[in-house]
């Protein structure tokens, strides 16, 4: 490259973050011929997958969707273990990533961007790194990913506890170990439902703290095996091209008829079978599961049926039954997590009924009672998809900061989840309102990553200094969005999706639920638009 160079800026882009995001946007624009930074706060690659440590951690999409797909050689030179891949797997394939490809050289470990602000006179980018040194660049590309801002109730009394406390993200390298203790673990989300059962079967007494029971799927993880690999390998074309056209960026089919046209012997044996496959099969059963609160009762009853069969205590099974439409929340996989409600040493506390009080010395106080432990673990989730954006100060043309556009998360807008405007050149790998984290992310990452290089590179060839994302067009796409995600019953329940999970935090719905297929495509028509809705200068 080229043009950019002779703004005279410290580099061509500059990218937060070294998960999957970031490390495909570096490789691609390094390949393009720019001169690109990453900035990344942990000592290592792999972003969520650096720091999810906890017990049992493991992706909840199949390995063999899960993963690259730019490169047929990296596709085939790495083979995964098992269905659903660990942590420890996931993070040494993106290591193995970054030195296949050389990406270190442009990393700096350990380092967090504090701020990022557009200077009109130079049309660039001025990030400060660590509070201290501030860098010139013409694009700003975030790939924080969604779920990287940890949250942590404040509890009252939460700095009293004598024992040892622990979130889920931010879990201690050489582990912890909890042999012969008292374990109270906050969250029965997809972190707690993975964690719960690894701690159960070592902790003296393991108590879970649960404010909304969950639809817990078994996720019928097994090894892969040889011949799998190989046969998976040697369609890799056709699997790549099932994926990026599909709605859920998987290679799982959707339903395509509703769950009411079926018979309720019909829609039982199609459920059963479903729930032995495991993975997502029985989320994409039936097409209007997610639109049609008839439908989606259907399945409830199912999952709720199979609580009572698992589960051998009748109360407790009450109590981990859940009655939000399935789905609407972030859909969880689990291996043997219903079953560890049969051990003697787990207890299972309804913090609905009775909240969490305080955190004391000893333990958690609810309004009934005090449980006393030696060990806490939240694992009670993320100020998710606008969280960490907002956490930097962003601040775009005319000292408009990002809080202040987004009304501090009141009125989220983007276009397309990749650009805003007042904040030119700037691009969100999988921001507010892209599918993201309603699709198989690596594909969706991708397929971004590749859109905004081939911008950067349109730019360069015509001359372009300034790209930046009309008002109108945002607000368009944020209608857009809106209006999707109103016909779904996503928007009637509380979940991490729509902010209800902070408190204090503004809802809405900023994603978009159109899938993977459709969205590709209106953001092909755009850049063949001579990328409309940009105004370019
Ligand atoms: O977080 P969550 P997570 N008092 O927000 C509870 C991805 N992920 O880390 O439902 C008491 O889902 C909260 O209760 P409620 C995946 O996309 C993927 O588990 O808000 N409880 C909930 O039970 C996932 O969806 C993988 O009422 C409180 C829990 O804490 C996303 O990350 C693995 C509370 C938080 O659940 C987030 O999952 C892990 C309070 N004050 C994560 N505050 C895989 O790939 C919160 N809770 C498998």
């Amino acid at each position: 490259m080229k043009r950019q160079n002779e703004n005279r800026t410290d580099y061509d882009a500059v990218i937060v973050g070294a998960g999957f995001s970031g490390l495909y946007m570096l490789h691609s624009l390094r390949e393009s011929g720019y001169s690109v930074k990453v900035y990344e706060a942990a000592d290592g690659v792999g972003g969520v997958w650096y720091w999810n440590r906890y017990p049992g951690a493991r992706c909840d999409s199949e390995s063999i969707y899960y993963n690259y797909t730019f490169s047929k050689d990296l596709y085939k030179e790495w083979s995964w273990s098992s269905r659903f891949a660990s942590q420890p797997e996931i993070l040494e394939y993106l290591n193995f990533v970054a030195d296949k490809f050389n990406l270190r050289s442009n990393i700096q470990f350990g380092t967090h961007v504090t701020s990022a602000q557009f200077n009109e006179h130079c049309n660039s980018w001025q990030i400060t790194i660590n509070g201290e040194e501030t860098i010139q660049s013409k694009f700003f590309i975030t790939g924080v990913g969604c779920l990287s801002t940890a949250n942590v109730p404040q509890f009252e009394g939460i700095d009293q506890f004598k024992g040892d406390c622990y979130h889920t993200s931010n879990w201690p390298i050489e582990g912890v170990d909890f042999e012969g203790k008292r374990v109270g673990v906050i969250g029965t989300g997809a972190s707690g439902i993975q964690s719960i059962p690894i701690i159960a079967k070592e902790a003296e007494h393991l108590t879970v703290f649960q404010r909304t029971p969950q639809y817990s799927v078994p996720a019928g993880n097994h090894p892969y095996h040889g011949t799998f690999n190989k046969q998976v390998k040697s369609s890799f074309e056709n699997l790549r091209d099932t994926m990026r056209h599909s709605d859920s960026g998987t290679g799982i089919p959707p339903g395509n008829r509703s769950a009411l046209e079926d018979s309720p012997e019909k829609r039982e044996e199609i459920f059963e079978q479903a729930w032995e496959k495991g993975s997502l099969y029985l989320f994409n059963t039936y097409n209007d599961l997610m639109v049609n609160a008839d439908a989606n009762e259907t399945v409830c009853r199912f999952i709720r049926n199979k609580i009572d069969e698992i589960v051998e205590d009748t109360k407790v099974a009450e109590m981990l039954k859940p009655t939000y439409y399935y789905g609407t929340k972030r859909p969880v996989l689990d291996t043997d997590y219903y079953e560890t409600y049969n051990q003697d040493n787990v207890s299972l506390v309804d913090v609905k009924a009775n909240p969490i009080k305080k955190i004391t010395t000893k333990g958690i106080q609810t309004t009934a009672e005090e449980h006393e432990l030696d060990i806490i673990v939240f694992a009670t989730g993320y100020d998710a998809i606008t969280g960490t954006l907002l956490k930097m100060d962003i601040t775009g043309r005319n000292g408009l900061s990002l809080y202040d556009k987004w009304a501090g998360g009141s009125t989220v807008r983007t276009y397309l989840g990749l650009a805003m405007n007042s904040f030119p050149n700037m691009f969100t790998i999988t921001g507010p309102e892209s599918p993201s984290v309603l699709t198989n992310m690596p594909i969706s990452i991708e397929q971004h990553v590749e859109w905004i290089r081939d911008f950067i590179v349109y730019m360069d060839e015509h001359n372009i200094d300034v790209a930046e994302a009309e008002d109108e067009a945002e607000k368009n796409w944020s209608q857009h969005c809106r209006e999707i995600a109103e016909k779904t019953l996503f928007v009637h329940t509380d979940s991490w999706y729509n902010g209800s999970n902070i408190d204090g935090k503004p809802r809405g719905f900023p994603l978009y639920l159109g899938g993977v297929e459709s969205y590709r495509k209106i953001c092909a028509d755009i850049a063949n638009n001579v990328y409309e809705g940009f105004s370019l200068r």
